[in-house]
């Protein structure tokens, strides 16, 4: 028997779909799964001495679906929690332990080496968890299991990321209590892919879920979604990096739930790539439930798109948010301010060409966080030692480690880099500023966010930023 456990309890809570994903293809495998939730347990350990007083699992999963909350005025690092609860659990079972998740598949062996686990899955877990219970019962060879980390007298074992292409879940949405989710979030996530093929010079999803766009068919997507509207859950969320990339996948899974007429019945947000986007997927968009679109666009100005290796000019997101408008889609545009090359006069562009074209909402977020792998840390290497490196700012002692939450926030943005945003955005209602130590910021960090907590428990619903920009008013 296999126990499934979420780590992430961060609040309001995200329901763990990976983990309900792989739950129910392990037990398709033949293997009895059941998953603790400590994420909807009001008293934790409690919750774990009793699970374990009347369960002997034979193996243990950890989600790890964030290694921190990836926000540079929090710096908030998910890593010990998780080492004390493996510690917790070694005082209550024997049973070896395998982690894995998004966040721990970013850092792979590098994560690992923290651990203290038996094994690490890095990439989907769908084949690879049922082919690590195969070699646990001597029925294969650990070296044959995808994407496993592994001890060795060697040392660290780790295999090749596993990225399988036929993604085939057929999952119901019953493993995890996802109306429960729902009341505490107002909104349940539902993926259409995996893995992006774009390079964007800060990204760790072709890290994490490899550099191939691995499509689900649009069939099986919304039979999925249909499962979610049977519980009662109709506002949903996209877990797909980008909606958008590819676009005729898009396209197909919006004509796909008009065609099985649910499109009346549910309200969803995605994640959108600024291109491609047109007129043709507006309004699919539209006609399929959407309601929000939140656009990567990282900036307005020419020289930090080309730093950013965004495919895109701002007279694309102009666009972008035009047709949104035009449509009516409730548009975000996500900011990633303090890149390599930022000045006082990027940011000045940025910001102003934000205010000309007027989406509902603006997130200002400062700092990119650093991830091992990406593109980010070889630009780095060429600008010299990262431990002398003025740009890199991080609230720990000793080494540069980019396990721990380490960031990168232009110098030549001065000492105060969120009061000169601040300054720039001028109170401008449509902006979510970054969040400075002096003062206090309608920041849109979801980690532990009051007013969107208070928000959801009032009955509102949608997507985040949605939910917070609908508190302002
Ligand atoms: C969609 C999304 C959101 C949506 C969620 C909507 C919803 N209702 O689900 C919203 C906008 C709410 C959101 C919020 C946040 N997010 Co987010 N999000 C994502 C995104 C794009 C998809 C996550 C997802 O559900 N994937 C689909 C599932 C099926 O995949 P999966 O979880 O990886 O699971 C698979 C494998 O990992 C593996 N697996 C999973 N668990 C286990 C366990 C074991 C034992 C094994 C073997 C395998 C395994 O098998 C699964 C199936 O193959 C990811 C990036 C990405 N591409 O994954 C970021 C991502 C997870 N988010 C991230 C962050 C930082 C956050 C926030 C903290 C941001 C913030 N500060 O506000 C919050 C946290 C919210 C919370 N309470 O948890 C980061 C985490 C990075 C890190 N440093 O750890 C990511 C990776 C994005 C990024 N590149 O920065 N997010």
């Amino acid at each position: 028997m296999l126990t499934l456990i979420n780590t992430n309890t961060m609040t309001p809570p995200i329901a763990p779909v990976g983990l309900e994903y792989l739950a129910q293809a392990t037990i398709q495998a033949g293997t009895d799964v059941d998953i603790l939730d400590l994420c909807l347990e009001e008293d934790r350990s409690t919750a774990l001495a009793d699970y374990f007083s009347r369960h002997s699992p034979d193996l243990i999963g950890l989600s790890l679906r964030n290694v921190d909350d990836c926000f540079w005025p929090s710096c908030r690092w998910f890593v010990p929690d998780v080492i004390d609860l493996i510690e917790s659990l070694r005082s209550l079972t024997a049973a070896p332990i395998v982690v894995g998740g998004v966040g721990f598949s970013i850092f792979g062996a590098a994560i690992y080496d923290l651990l203290p686990v038996e094994y690490g899955i890095r990439g989907d877990g769908e084949t690879a968890l049922p082919a690590l219970v195969q070699a646990m019962r001597r029925e294969r060879d650990l070296c044959s299991v995808p994407g496993l980390i592994y001890r060795s007298a060697q040392g660290i074992q780790a295999n090749a990321p596993a990225w399988p292409t036929d993604i085939c879940l057929h999952s119901r949405r019953d493993l995890v209590d996802n109306r429960t989710y729902f009341k505490r979030a107002g909104q349940i996530g539902f993926e259409t892919k995996r893995g992006c093929p774009r390079q964007c010079l800060y990204c760790p999803d072709p890290v994490a879920k490899g550099t191939l766009a691995r499509l689900r068919s649009p069939q099986e997507v919304v039979q999925e979604i249909q499962a979610l509207v049977d519980q009662g859950i109709h506002v949903l969320h996209t877990c797909d990096a980008e909606f958008n990339l590819p676009y005729d996948h898009a396209l197909a899974v919006c004509h796909e739930i008009v065609r099985q007429g649910l499109a009346q019945t549910i309200q969803w947000y995605a994640y959108l790539s600024v291109v491609p986007f047109d007129a043709a997927l507006a309004s699919a968009m539209k006609r399929a439930g959407c309601v929000g679109i939140d656009f990567t666009t990282d900036a307005a100005c020419a020289t930090m798109l080309e730093t950013y290796a965004q495919p895109y000019t701002k007279a694309d997101i102009a666009r972008a948010v035009t047709l949104c408008q035009a449509h009516g889609l409730i548009v975000m545009t996500d900011l990633l301010l303090g890149g390599p090359g930022e000045t006082p006069e990027t940011l000045a562009e940025t910001i102003g060409f934000m205010k000309q074209i007027g989406p509902d909402g603006v997130g200002a977020g400062l700092g990119l966080r650093i991830y091992p792998g990406t593109p980010m840390v070889d630009h780095l290497r060429h600008q010299g030692p990262m431990g002398t490196n003025p740009n890199i700012k991080r609230k720990y002692e000793g080494p540069i480690d980019l396990r721990r939450p380490t960031f990168y926030v232009s110098d030549a943005l001065g000492p105060e880099p969120a009061r000169l945003i601040k300054d720039m955005i001028q109170g401008d209602p449509r902006f979510f500023e970054p969040m400075d130590e002096s003062s206090v910021s309608r920041d849109h960090n979801y980690n532990d966010n009051e007013t969107l907590l208070n928000a959801i428990d009032q009955g509102e619903q949608g997507a985040f930023w949605h939910i917070l920009l609908k508190a302002r008013v």
